[in-house]
C-alpha cells in the first residue's frame, strides 16, 4: 500500500489516499504498527484523506500512534492540505495559491489555506471553553475552567482547559526546559478528571507576543509540536491575562503564529507542512 511521510514542526504523520473509500483503508491496530519507530514506518498518527461530506472538500480522519482516534489535529491538518495539493496536481488540476479546501473533521468544518509562500493557515473554528464541553469535572459544567488547582504528582499545578475540538489542559510555569513531560505527562493524561484524556501543555510566557510550549499528547505521548495545543494555549494565555490575542508559539519542532480574532472569535494557526518521503508498506 502506498503512503506519504509528510511533517509540521517535526510532528510527523503517514498520509494515505482514501479518496475513494468513506472508511479508513487500514484499522487503528494496523496504523499503531506503522507509527511505531522500530518495527514499522514511524510517525505521530496516521492521516485519511477521505471523500467529502456535507459539502465539504474532503473528510479528514487520525489515528494516533497508540490506535485512539482524535477528533482534530491541527499540524496534521496542514500536512493534509499539502498531500491533497500533491494529489490532485498529480490528477492534472491546477491549483493557484492562495487556495483554500475545506475539510470535514470530528470537529467540524476546518480550513486549510496553502499560501504563496507555502506556509499553510488554518481556520481551527472557534474555541470550546465550558468544562461539560471539554470535557473535565474540575469546576462547575457550565463554566469555563481558567486557573483552577489540579493535584499531579505531588503538586498542585493551576489549569486552564481549552477544547479544539480534542480536549486541552494548559499550565503556565517559570521553565518550560525543567519540566520532566515523560513522568508527570501520562499523570495528567490519565487523570479522572478527564473522562476523554487530555493533552497538555506546559506554557511560558516569554512576552506577551511569544510563548515556549512542551507538549505530552494524549495516545502519543512527547511530540515535537501540536497544532490544536498551540492554538489552545494562546486562548488560555488570553483567558489568564498572560499574552495578546495574536502570539508566536515556540514548540521543540519550531514556531507556529496562531491569532484568536476578536472580529470572529475564529482561531487563526499559521505554520509549514513538508513531505518528506513516499512509500510503499508491506
Ligand atoms: O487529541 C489528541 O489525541 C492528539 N494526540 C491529536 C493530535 C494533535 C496534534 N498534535 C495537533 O497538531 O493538533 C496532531
Amino acid at each position: 500500500m502506498d503512503f506519504s511521510k509528510y511533517h509540521g514542526l517535526g510532528n510527523d504523520f503517514i498520509l494515505v489516499d482514501n479518496r475513494h473509500q468513506s472508511e479508513p483503508l487500514i484499522p487503528p491496530e494496523t496504523a499503531a504498527t506503522w507509527c511505531d519507530r522500530h518495527v514499522g514506518i514511524g510517525a505521530d498518527g496516521v492521516i485519511f484523506a477521505l471523500p467529502g461530506q456535507n459539502g465539504t472538500d474532503y473528510t479528514m480522519r487520525i489515528y494516533n500512534s497508540d490506535g485512539s482516534e482524535p477528533e482534530m489535529c491541527g499540524n496534521g491538518i496542514r500536512c493534509l492540505a499539502k498531500f491533497l495539493e500533491a494529489l490532485e496536481i498529480a490528477d492534472g488540476k491546477a491549483l493557484q495559491a492562495p487556495h483554500t479546501y475545506r475539510i470535514h473533521t470530528l470537529a467540524g468544518v476546518i480550513s486549510p489555506t496553502l499560501q504563496a509562500d507555502g506556509q499553510v493557515t488554518v481556520d481551527m473554528g472557534t474555541p470550546i471553553l465550558l468544562a461539560k464541553d471539554i470535557p473535565t469535572t474540575l469546576g462547575t459544567p457550565d463554566d469555563k475552567v481558567v486557573g483552577l488547582p489540579l493535584a499531579v504528582a505531588d503538586q498542585d499545578w493551576a489549569v486552564t482547559c481549552v477544547s479544539m475540538g480534542n480536549p486541552h489542559c494548559i499550565t503556565f510555569v517559570e521553565d518550560v526546559a525543567a519540566i520532566d513531560l515523560e513522568k508527570i505527562g501520562p499523570q495528567f493524561e490519565h487523570h479522572p478528571a478527564f473522562p476523554q484524556r487530555i493533552n497538555t501543555e506546559f506554557i511560558q510566557v516569554v512576552r506577551p507576543d511569544y510563548l515556549k510550549m512542551r507538549v505530552w499528547e494524549r495516545g502519543a505521548g512527547i511530540t515535537l509540536a501540536c497544532g490544536t495545543g498551540a492554538c489552545a494555549s494562546l486562548v488560555a494565555g488570553v483567558l489568564n491575562g498572560r499574552c495578546d490575542r495574536a502570539a508566536t508559539v515556540e514548540l521543540p519542532g519550531g514556531p507556529l503564529k496562531i491569532e484568536w480574532s476578536a472580529a470572529d472569535d475564529r482561531i487563526y494557526m499559521t505554520g509549514p507542512a513538508q513531505l518528506v518521503f513516499r512509500g510503499v508498506v508491506a
